[in-house]
């Protein structure tokens, strides 16, 4: 291997374009696709390098801007076990993708010597990206960035982050898992949950119809292969294909932040389950629209809600002593915390937002389910868990359902339609339709705003972003506020993502989470 050519390549194919340095973030490295080219070089040659580091592990390299704007481009880095990019890696991402083209050499000879990597192994990557119309060539720019260091390279074209995901877990760990091909991910998913819903497709007040709003980006192209191969055993039909921009007026983020229905559905029956999964289709929301033409979402909270509620009565019916857990973020409707400690009596646990605190605490647990109020999530089973299930499942119905129920969930990430195939076998199975969902419990009016100031980074938290560190004086003003308002609560924390402040605010009335949201706003401003 020989570092010269990294030079060479940079400079002819992939020079530095982007202006102000960048951070990999929660979701890894984000921004205008004009300045990803020599970033997506670099992730290549670092993909290359961590595969190295490993062994010769596969690891995963993902290019979407998942739901941000059509512009946007982004990559992440997939570790071996399908999870986020170590920490310690971050750092390195962060170092190699800002040093200049003439540093490049030096800085990745630095890195190798530095962790001691062999550059005489072999190293193996899985290259995927969401439909956005420059995807094809950032990829391209991957790959050239894995081959100047002579790594292997396995191209999946469009697929799914959480696809992305499978394909690398699969490959790193045993066959029983599922096969690392677009085929073995739709065989195991599907698989399980036909023999879980069995012939009989309608049930109570369960009716086998979805509405499903692809976004316009890679989830929509995904759910038509599952409907080819799922024989009618579930009822649905795609809309925002791809026609329009990706994320533009629908999407499971506009839909969870404007608080109204997806354009480009069409008008159906009051009450008609309606889905909406992001660009890259690793979030999910459900929502109807009721007789009064009144709007009503069903986000991460009762997604998250809702399946423990399941596999508690699973668990119990399956006479295993395996505890239960669920993961939430500050973002979590009040509501439904409430309702996870006084109905379902099941420990809740608070986190920093970003997938990768949810997933690392839910672990924690037998059975931990994690959800992020925007719709991201999954659930994890420990090894033991999984073992007790199994040896069960050899004399026990209900184990063997839940056997099958694994066999449903992605769980190495938030995977929209696999959670989306999960929670129609959960309203099969109660024969609930929307309405049965809603009326578990009444959320709370809430409101997020960003404002815009100087130095987003002056705000620091603690207590899982719940109380504000500095500056001096704001946690106070903000408690100060927010004994005014009756079941008020409300927190600020700069965004990972964008250079603003997020400040979330509920309340008992609308008009309250209004006033409190723009009290604060105004406090932070
Ligand atoms: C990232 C996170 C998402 C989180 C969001 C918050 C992952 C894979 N994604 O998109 O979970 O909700 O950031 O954005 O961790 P914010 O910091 O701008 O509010
Ligand atoms: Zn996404």
């Amino acid at each position: 291997v020989n570092l010269r050519a990294l030079y060479a390549f940079a400079r002819e194919m992939y020079p530095k374009k982007n202006p102000n340095p960048i951070q990999y973030g929660t979701a890894g490295f984000r921004g205008d696709a004009k300045y990803l080219d020599s970033v997506m070089y670099r992730m290549g040659v670092l993909a290359c390098l961590r595969s190295r580091f490993l062994d010769g592990k596969v690891i995963g390299v993902m290019i979407t801007a998942s739901h941000n704007p059509e512009p946007d481009n982004g990559v992440k880095l997939i570790d071996p076990q399908g999870e986020m990019l170590v920490g310690s890696w971050e750092e390195i991402a962060t170092k190699l993708v800002n040093v200049s083209d003439k540093e490049l050499e030096a800085t990745v000879a630095g890195i190798i010597e530095d962790l001691g990597i062999d550059i005489g192994k072999k190293s193996n990557v899985y290259v995927g990206m969401d439909n956005r119309y420059h995807s094809p060539q950032l990829l391209k720019a991957v790959c050239d960035g894995v081959l100047s260091l002579k790594g292997n390279v396995k191209e999946f074209g469009i697929v799914t982050t959480p696809m992305m995901h499978f394909y690398v877990v699969a490959q790193n760990t045993s066959k029983a898992y599922g096969l690392p091909t677009e085929e073995g991910y739709y065989t195991k998913l599907i698989t399980a949950f036909e023999k879980i819903r069995g012939t009989k497709l309608e049930k109570g007040n369960y009716k086998n119809k979805i509405v499903f709003d692809g976004a316009n980006g890679v989830g929509a192209r995904k759910m038509l292969q599952f409907l080819k191969r799922m024989n009618g055993s579930l009822n649905c039909e795609v809309f925002n294909k791809g026609e329009g921009k990706i994320n533009h007026e629908c999407g499971a983020d506009f839909v969870k932040v404007q608080q109204k229905p997806s354009s480009g559905l069409p008008i159906t029956e009051p009450n008609t389950r309606c889905v909406s999964v992001d660009g890259d289709a690793d979030r999910v929301v459900y929502f109807f629209t009721d007789e009064n033409g009144q709007f009503n979402l069903l986000d991460g909270d009762r997604i998250a809600t809702l399946i423990a509620d399941y596999l508690m009565d699973l668990v119990r019916k399956c006479g295993l002593d395996l505890n239960l857990g669920i993961v939430q973020t500050a973002y979590a409707n009040g509501a439904s915390t409430d309702y996870i400690v006084q109905k379902l009596k099941v420990p809740v646990a608070c986190v920093p937002t970003g997938v990768k605190h949810l997933h690392h605490k839910a672990q924690e647990y037998d059975i931990g389910v994690y959800f992020e109020a925007n719709g991201h999530g999954t659930i994890v089973f420990s090894a033991k868990a999984k073992e007790m299930i199994r040896k069960s499942a050899e004399t026990n119905e209900s184990s063997a359902t839940l056997l099958n129920v694994i066999d449903v969930i992605n769980e190495t990430v938030g995977d929209a339609i696999s959670d989306m195939l999960l929670i129609e076998t959960i309203l099969h199975s109660k024969g609930w339709d929307v309405k049965d969902w809603l009326n578990t419990y009444v959320d709370l009016p809430n409101l997020l705003l960003k404002v815009k100031v100087q130095d987003r980074n002056c705000i620091t938290t603690t207590n899982a972003e719940r109380t504000c560190v500095t500056p001096n004086g704001l946690q106070e003003g903000l408690d100060k506020i927010v004994a005014n308002y009756q079941r008020g609560r409300s927190f600020v924390r700069p965004s990972g993502t964008e250079d603003v402040v997020r400040v979330y605010a509920e309340a008992a009335s609308r008009e309250d989470a209004e006033l409190l949201a723009y009290e604060v706003a105004a406090l932070v401003h």
